[in-house]
């Protein structure tokens, strides 16, 4: 899991805001094991969330009793990484320091579930067949990956889990709210994409279950997400779905695998695993 980079970046005001800025953690600094008695970052929750149904209360609200590390309720309060500790009545993110205090613009103090659908499948030409990479003599693999309209960046289709939703079904209806819009379908257009959907989901290999180096992770809220791939390796299930981009997602394409690729968070890397399990150029 490493450092955490993209929750430290100082280059710009925090999501949404434009005066809420992080202060500078050099590396060595990250982990809470190092002393830095001049650490005093700034405590920052997102007014706008606050009182929402997706939202935790104020940390300090009287009648807010978390059950840290459990399953509380129906929210999932275990992180995927281990059990994280509770420092002056906040979790505290197991990678370290971020710069900011708070919850910022997430839902959940601790941390906040995520799943992310890697679609792919082979990249053809006209005659359907497959294309090699000249570079490295590999095939290679494309993935469905959506422009996030929040920071304009490409990423996996990913979203959060739902209180008490099994991941499976966060994966189907991310994808098909993000990747094939069915928000916006009829009732008869939505059950044939989720007839599809459910074809091409079947069968998945889980390729990262742990933190995420999101951009709106702060000191005491994080994100964590299982990676799951479903790969279509004969064109035949993904082949005739639609791609539309719905929901948060403002575009939709397939995208070539490769390592320079820029994509949101550590989502690079959760590609990495894919392409090393196709063996497919990187
Ligand atoms: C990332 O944020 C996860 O990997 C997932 O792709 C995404 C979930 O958040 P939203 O898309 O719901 O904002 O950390
Ligand atoms: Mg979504
Ligand atoms: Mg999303």
């Amino acid at each position: 899991e490493g450092l955490h980079k993209t929750c430290r970046d100082t280059s710009k005001p925090y999501l949404h805001t434009k005066d809420v800025h992080r202060t500078e953690v050099p590396d060595e600094k990250v982990p809470w094991s190092a002393s830095f008695p001049d650490y005093k970052p700034k405590d920052y929750t997102d007014p706008k969330s606050k009182g929402k149904d997706w939202a935790d209360p104020d940390i300090d609200d009287s009648d807010f009793h978390p059950k840290w590390n459990s399953i509380d309720g129906k929210i999932d309060r275990k992180s995927h990484i281990g059990e994280y500790d509770i420092v002056d009545g906040r979790p505290q993110n197991p990678l370290g320091r971020t710069g900011l205090k708070g919850r910022g613009t997430l839902g959940k103090w601790g941390p906040n579930h995520a799943a992310d659908p890697i679609v792919t499948r082979w990249k053809r030409d006209d005659n359907d067949k497959k294309v090699t990479s000249e570079a490295s003599g590999k095939p290679i693999l494309q993935f469905v990956a959506i422009l996030r309209g929040d920071v304009k960046q490409w990423a996996i289709p990913g979203g959060m889990v739902d209180p008490g939703e099994a991941v499976s079904a966060t994966l189907r209806r991310e994808f098909s709210e993000e990747a094939a819009n069915s928000i916006k379908k009829t009732p008869e257009q939505r059950k044939e994409l989720e007839k599809s959907i459910e074809t091409l989901f079947q069968h998945g290999t889980e390729v990262y279950k742990g933190y995420v180096d999101d951009p709106r992770n702060t000191d005491n809220s994080w994100m964590e997400t299982v990676a799951v791939n479903f790969h279509d390796e004969n064109d035949s299930t993904v082949g005739g779905l639609e791609l539309e981009a719905g929901d948060d997602a403002s575009d939709v394409h397939w995208k070539d695998i490769a390592s320079e690729m820029e994509l949101y968070a550590s989502h690079v890397s959760m590609l990495k695993t894919v392409g090393e399990l196709h063996n497919a150029h990187w």
